[in-house]
């Protein structure tokens, strides 16, 4: 069976004209046709946000958690059914704020799967506060004086925390985005796929114009299996900003190490209802 892309239907969006997220959509649902993954085969987890709102608008399973909240839901998923591809998406304010915890927690785990953060450096969806990833002083309603905080940098932090992959892509390079999206599915292990997206309502500083002045792809001589490399581009940000896989390891996965796993997806064994019953009545 071919996959297509337009198998992932297409769905009218609530998305303002000129958002980055409209191009981050097909690039995502192109990918998941590459990797000749059907729908049915497909998991996309969410938080809150404009950009949690992307896997709403294709045909997949989906679950919509809480705001930040979104890995851990994906993780139990992952963990009851491997045979699952989970692919998270959600926003930096999501993934890289309220969640940062989990972030953190995900990259250690190692857990396989793909985080896809459309990272337009602004709280979209609650009308244009910071968030974890604006440029130090960049001006809002709610901070009339600038952010005073130093950005955070997920890329970076990824690299030297050596997660299983760490890629960067803008969504005005849809191509290059498919195909990283793409490799960052098939990576095996916990995937993380951080994507600039201009903000065109929010977000008057990070434009299409800033970024394709800066945004260039990592030439072929970058190695992403070379940590020290690795960490020297991850943090580059400024003139000129790197995309393309930054960094790359197959440390075991999470999974592999839990015993109960072995003997294959929970989802396919038998419950056994008296032992459950037993369980349960040892709560009373
Ligand atoms: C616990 C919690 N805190 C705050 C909010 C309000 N809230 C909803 S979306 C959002 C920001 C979303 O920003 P981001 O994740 O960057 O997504 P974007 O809209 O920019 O795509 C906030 C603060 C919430 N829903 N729940
Ligand atoms: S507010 Fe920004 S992120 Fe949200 S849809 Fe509009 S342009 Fe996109
Ligand atoms: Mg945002």
């Amino acid at each position: 069976m071919t996959v297509h892309w337009e198998d992932y239907g297409n769905f009218e969006t609530a998305w303002c004209p000129g958002c980055g997220n409209h191009a981050i959509l097909p690039a995502v649902k192109k990918a998941l046709a590459a990797c000749d993954l059907a729908s049915h085969q497909v998991l996309m987890v969410s938080g809150i946000g404009q950009a949690a709102k992307a896997p709403h608008y294709l045909r997949a399973n989906v679950f919509n958690g809480l705001h930040g909240r979104a890995l851990p839901a994906a993780t139990g998923a992952k963990l009851a059914n491997p045979e699952l591809t989970v692919v998270v998406e959600s926003g930096d304010g999501c993934t890289y704020g309220e969640g940062g915890n989990h972030f953190l927690a995900a990259i250690r785990r190692n857990i396989d799967l793909t985080l896809l953060v459309h990272n337009n450096q602004v709280y979209g969806l609650t009308k244009g506060q910071a968030s974890p990833t604006s440029g130090e002083g960049f001006l809002t309603k709610a901070q009339p004086e600038g952010v005073a905080a130093a950005a955070f940098n997920p890329v970076l932090v990824a690299v030297a925390m050596q997660a299983g992959f760490v890629g960067r892509g803008f969504s005005g390079m849809e191509d290059h985005l498919t195909g990283l999206i793409q490799r960052a599915i098939r990576h095996p292990g916990f995937a993380l796929v951080d994507i600039l997206q201009p903000c065109v309502s929010f977000n008057k500083v990070n434009t299409y114009g800033w970024y394709k002045k800066r945004c260039y792809e990592l030439p072929p001589t970058h190695d992403p299996q070379n940590w020290e490399q690795a960490l020297e581009k991850a943090r580059e940000w400024g003139d000129r900003i790197p995309v393309g896989v930054l960094y790359e390891n197959t440390r075991p996965t999470f999974e592999s190490h839990l015993s109960v796993l072995q003997g294959g997806p929970v989802i396919h064994r038998k419950v056994d209802l008296e032992r459950l019953g037993r369980f349960m009545e040892s709560f009373q």
